[in-house]
Formats: C-alpha cells, structure tokens, sequence
C-alpha cells in the first residue's frame, strides 16, 4: 500500500467492498476510494471561500477582510455558493418530479406503453386533497387532472405552490409571514441563479431568505410530487422481503443493475425482465434468467415495490462492475459516476445511458421514451443477454444481507392501527410516554472521504440504544440494510428497552426504511401527520425529532436538508461543513454559518450544523430530543422505566420456576 493511503477497512467498513477494493488494487484499476486519497480536496473552495461567477475572479478570500476584485465579501461568496448548490439540488429532483408528471399524464391519456395506475386509492386521496372532483370519475380523468394540476406547479408564476397546503396549519401561517411560500417550482430555482449573477443579491441573510423558499420547492414541491406519482403508478410501498449487497449478483444469470433515481426507468425493465419472451431469450444465451439489482435510489424504488435486491449503494458501482459479473448498468439520472466507462472498458460490461439528458462518452445510448417503454426496456435487456457470452471470470463477493423494506407513510399509519383504527396514536403515545425517546431520520449518500457506511451505521446503532426510533431513506438506507439492521427480530437485542418493546408489539424492526431520496417527503408527511394526531405539539418544531445525513456529498442532500429545517427540524450533516470559512475566523463573525444554525432556528424552529465527529453528532441529537421532550412537557426519558413486557421478558421468565413467575407477573407470593 503506498503512503498516505488508507487501508480498505479505513475506505470501507463493508466486507464486500474490502473484497472487491483488493481485486480493483491486483487489476490496477481505480476506484472512487482510491481517488479520494489522491484528489486532496481544495482547501479555498471546500470552505467555500472561493468565487467564480464571473470572468474577474476566480477569487480566492484567504485572508481577514480581503474582498473579490467586484467587492464581494466572504459571507456574500459563501451564502451565493450554498444557494447554488440548494438550487442545482432542487432542480434535480423538481425535475424528476416533472417528469412523473408528465408520464403520468401520458398514462392517463392511454399514451404510454406498459404503465397503468396502480394505486387507485392513493390517486383519489392525493386528488382530493386539492379538491380535484373524484365521485363518479374514472382514475384517468382524476389522473388526467392531478397530473394538470402537478404539471402547472412547475411553471407557475405567482400565487403559492399548492403542495404547501399539505404542511401543518401552523407551519403554512409562519410560512406565510416569513415569505417563504415558493410561488412556482421552477420560478424558485431561475430566481436563485438570478440573485447570485455578479452584481446582484449581495446581502447574504437576504440571499439565504431566498434559498429556503428554494428549497421548498423542492420538498413541498418537486419532490413531493415524484412521491406522489410514483406510489399511484407503480404502487405504494409496504412491507416486502428484500436483499442488499453485492452477493446478489449472480454467477450462471445475466446480471443487469439498474442505476440512477427515476422508476419510469426500471420499472418498465422490472416489468420487462418477467416477460417469457425474455427469459427465453436469456435461456438460449446459455443463462438461467435475468437476475436484476439496483443501486442508489433507483434500487430504493424498485426494492420497497418488487422486492428486487440491492446491489449497494453510491460507492457500490464501481464495486459491481469490479465483479466482471454484470453484463450491463443501465442508468437515467443523477450520481452517477463518469468513471463507470472507462472502469467498464476492463470487463465486458456495457454502461447503457437512458436518459436524454445524459450521455457519457464510451456508454452506449439507448434513449428512454414512456411511450414505447416496455419495447425499449425489452431492448436494453436484450442488449445485455447477448452481452453474457463476452463475460470473463467473475469475482461476486458472497455477502448479502435480508431486510424488509417498504414504509410508507400509508402502511405505518395502517400498521398502527389496523384498516379501520389507521392512525399515528400509538406512535405519539409511545414517544409521550418515554417508550420512544424521539425520531431520527438518517438519510442520504455515501462519500469517499469518509469510511463507507461506517458514519451511518455507527450513529444509527447507538441511537437505537438509546430508544431513539429510526426511518431512514437513500443510500443511507442501504448502509443498514447491508449490516442486516432493517429486519425485524435481528439486533432487537441491543436496542434500548423501550423501543423494543414498541417494535416486539407493533413487529416493526426498529430501523424503517421510507425509500429513496425523493421519499424524504414522506418522512414530511409523517411528521405532518403526528402534528395532526395530537399530544406532541401543534409543529413539526415541537417534535422530538433530528435528521442527519452523516456521509452526505450531492447538492441534493442539501436542498433536502434546507427544507427539512423550513419544516422545523434540527438537521446535522457529517463531514466538513462547505461554508466553513477561515480556520481561524471566530465564530462571531461567521455569518453564514450563524445564520443557517441560529439565524434559522429563530425563524424556523429547524437548524442547520456540520459536525463531523459522529459521537458529538450523537450526543446533540439526543440533547434536542430531550429538550423538546421537556418543551412539551413529557416526562424526561428513562431507561430504566421501560422493556419489562415482551419478548426479552418472557425469555427471563421462562428461566423462573412456575412459581416465580407468578410472583413476578403478579406481584403476589404463591398460594
Ligand atoms: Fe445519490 Fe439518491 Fe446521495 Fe445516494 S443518497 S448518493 S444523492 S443516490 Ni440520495
Ligand atoms: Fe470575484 Fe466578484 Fe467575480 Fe466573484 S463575482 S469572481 S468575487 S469579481
């Protein structure tokens, strides 16, 4: 190993990739991990102390005072960089979410080939919502005009982005008098790149007013949207058994790993790879059948609907082409690695663009279009089958772990109270009580600098000691799958007391996984709902609640966190804080960086932090839970108080003679 370098286990705390990090290392070949090592990250524009919107700079504001040849100041650069990168992460997923609309659009008029509304009763809710007529209409007339209504929410000039209305009451009105209500989807994001034109928006707490009503065209817009459209065309999730890591590449199938974020895409290559014709197909080319796996958030969507395993995560791409096993990675949008090309030029994996609006050089394209879908999935499989005789020796990593995913703000709400009690009372009760100390969502990417997985692992175990119930989405969500921690009766053992026995009761595992990133809304609507059921407050503010993104890297975890903390929320990010500044500023005259943690939480009740240390990411996540524990009045958590009912007590039990037990049950001597 040379110097300097980290060892695999420094790179990655899962086995599998240890495994195939070694076979790139005798191959030669790069990866990510190796990369990170060798790419030492800017120092100037990783604080964001850098600026380059016009052709007068770059300038590089190294020194106290110093300004940028236009006059630009440090707080100025730093909350323009931010804004940009919050908009880059709107209108990835806004447009996402239009082009759910559109297909859904299409679907409604019979114009798609392949797709049909799955989910009926989701499609007549969502509509209702917005008073959309739906007695005595057909779903493609309800579709027809929710996907209008959707469609028009992107392109809308002023008024309000009507998804807003589905935040508590009290949220709206604050809302309302912050002026933050984004007035159209895309508005929003043309605005942002507007403000931060040389010689524009150059007060920084001004700039940043603007980034949270960007943002929340993003969750409350966009994203919500693709949510929406995804569950009532393809299904909403509920609970299913699935797989994760790279042991489920198969050795005598035709691997295909469908990579990226829309399920447009993969649904359709779902559908496809159950068609006789091509399992057929794949039996002549000497094969077993179509084995496919996704990775990133495309392996969300199609895990928590079909079931269809995951082949890991972010950094999990590079590793799966490693194996020489997969003989195509078909991807669309977002995180996707330009280096998978060149990677895959050393095996006989081909890399199939889909999108129209990505081609990488050296991938073949084959462009995706809803209205020949399943034709052209069936193509892109055929691609693959016919790619299966080129395949060399293969090296699959024999780990893979269960997990259920699949919970959806609909099935949780049903699986507390059954078809006809549906609701979040247990859930209140639970964390009114002290049963559940509060709720951490733990959500988004891997990233190379830090030790893959270990940063969400690790704070996801130890929040679930201390009773902390946890939902997760993205590749955060595979991270614990991968380490078997989304299953129900696996580890109960060593979570806290109290949460176990809500998860022994209710038979949930304690780690919920919500889907993919876009799906950070249903985490929204969750919220929403305990809001509305009662007994914790009448904001998303007042819940015992944090959202952490411990390894994130794409711009889109920081739109999702900026509207999280619009939304009320204390969100921590791990790693280097990218408007860090100066190592020696003092605090005090870190604008920016006061503004999105102070500032916020004064305007929002939500806050904004990078703490890179996990155990401080902990320990400040438990002390916001037990002081809006206390703000609410509950009772303060105690360990002690709970875990004597359920499973663990009736194996100590069984261990008393019949006597005892009655003694212990009872508190009575026997007779
Ligand atoms: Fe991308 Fe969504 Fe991040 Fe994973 S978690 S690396 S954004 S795939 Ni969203
Ligand atoms: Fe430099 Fe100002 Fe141009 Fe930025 S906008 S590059 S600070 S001159």
């Amino acid at each position: 190993m040379a110097k300097g370098k980290r060892t695999y286990e420094e790179q990655t705390s899962d086995p599998a990739a240890q495994q195939m990090l070694i076979r790139a290392d005798e191959l030669g070949l790069s990866t990510a991990f190796r990369r990170a090592d060798e790419m030492v990250p800017c120092n100037i524009g990783g604080a964001g102390m850098c600026c380059k919107i016009c052709g007068m700079g770059p300038c590089r504001l190294t020194k106290d005072g110093q300004t940028g040849v236009c006059g630009a100041t440090i707080d100025t650069i730093q909350a323009r960089n931010f804004i940009r990168s919050i908009a880059a992460g709107a209108a990835a997923h806004s447009d996402h979410g239009r082009d759910m609309a559109f297909t859904l659009k299409a679907v409604a008029n019979g114009e798609t080939e392949g797709y049909m509304i799955r989910d009926v009763a989701k499609l007549r809710t969502t509509a209702a919502l917005y008073g959309i007529k739906i007695e005595g209409r057909s779903p493609s007339e309800i579709a027809n005009d929710l996907a209008d209504l959707y469609i028009s929410q992107f392109g809308q000039q002023r008024g309000e982005v009507i998804v807003t209305k589905r935040a508590p009451k009290k949220r709206q009105e604050l809302w309302k008098e912050k002026g933050v209500v984004p007035r159209g989807i895309d508005r929003e994001v043309v605005e942002a790149l507007h403000r931060t034109h040389i010689g524009d928006d150059q007060d920084p707490e001004h700039i940043l007013i603007h980034a949270v009503r960007t943002a929340m065209a993003d969750g409350w817009g966009g994203s919500l949207i693709a949510t929406d459209i995804s569950d009532i065309l393809f299904g909403t999730p509920a609970p299913i058994l699935g797989q994760a890591n790279l042991g489920v590449l198969k050795d005598d199938m035709v691997n295909v790993v469908v990579h990226g974020h829309e399920p447009t895409l993969s649904q359709m290559v779902v559908a496809a790879s159950q068609d006789p014709e091509i399992i057929e197909y794949a039996l002549k080319a000497g094969a077993k059948g179509v084995n496919l796996s996704g990775i990133c958030c495309t392996a969300n969507e199609i895990l928590m609907r079909q079931g269809i395993p995951a082949a890991g995560n972010f950094l999990h791409q590079e590793l799966a082409i490693l194996t020489g096993s997969v003989e195509a990675m078909v991807v669309d949008v977002q995180c996707i690695m330009q280096a998978l090309v060149d990677l895959a030029s050393n095996f006989h994996t081909k890399i199939i663009t889909t999108s129209p609006k990505v081609r990488i050089k050296g991938a073949v394209h084959i462009e995706f279009d809803e209205h020949k879908a399943l034709t052209i999935a069936k193509s892109i499989l055929k691609t693959a089958i016919d790619n299966y005789k080129n395949r060399g020796a293969t090296h699959i990593p024999q780990v893979r772990e269960d997990l259920i995913p699949g919970f959806s703000h609909e099935y949780i709400n049903y699986m507390l109270g059954g078809s006809y009690r549906a609701s979040f009372r247990p859930l209140n009760d639970a964390i009114m009580t002290g049963r559940v100390r509060g709720v951490a969502a733990i959500v988004g990417c891997n990233n190379p600098r830090s030790r893959q997985d270990y940063l969400h692992t690790y704070v996801t175990q130890e929040l679930l000691k201390q009773d902390v119930l946890i939902v997760e989405t993205g590749c955060g969500a595979i991270a614990s799958a991968k380490l078997g921690l989304l299953l129900g009766e696996a580890g109960l053992e060593k979570v806290g007391p109290g949460l176990r026995e809500v998860c022994e009761t209710v038979g949930i595992p304690p780690v919920l996984h919500m889907g993919s990133c876009v799906d950070n809304t249903r985490i929204l609507t969750v919220l929403t709902q305990m809001v509305d059921e009662g007994g914790l407050g009448d904001d998303i503010d007042q819940i015992p609640a944090v959202g952490l993104a411990p390894e994130w890297m794409s711009e889109k975890a920081l739109a999702i966190g900026t509207y999280c903390v619009a939304s009320g929320a204390y969100v921590i990010f791990g790693g280097p804080s990218p408007i860090s500044g100066m190592p020696d500023r003092v605090a005090d005259s870190d604008i920016v960086l006061r503004y999105i943690s102070e500032g916020w939480e004064k305007l929002y009740g939500g806050k904004m932090e990078f703490i890179p240390d996990p155990d401080e990411m902990i320990q400040r996540t438990l002390a916001h839970i037990d002081k809006k524990r206390a703000a609410l009045g509950l009772p303060a958590y105690d360990a002690a108080k709970f875990g004597r009912s359920g499973d663990a007590r009736m194996v100590e039990m069984e261990k008393l003679p019949v006597m005892d037990r009655r003694q212990a049950v009872y508190g009575v001597a026997a007779d």
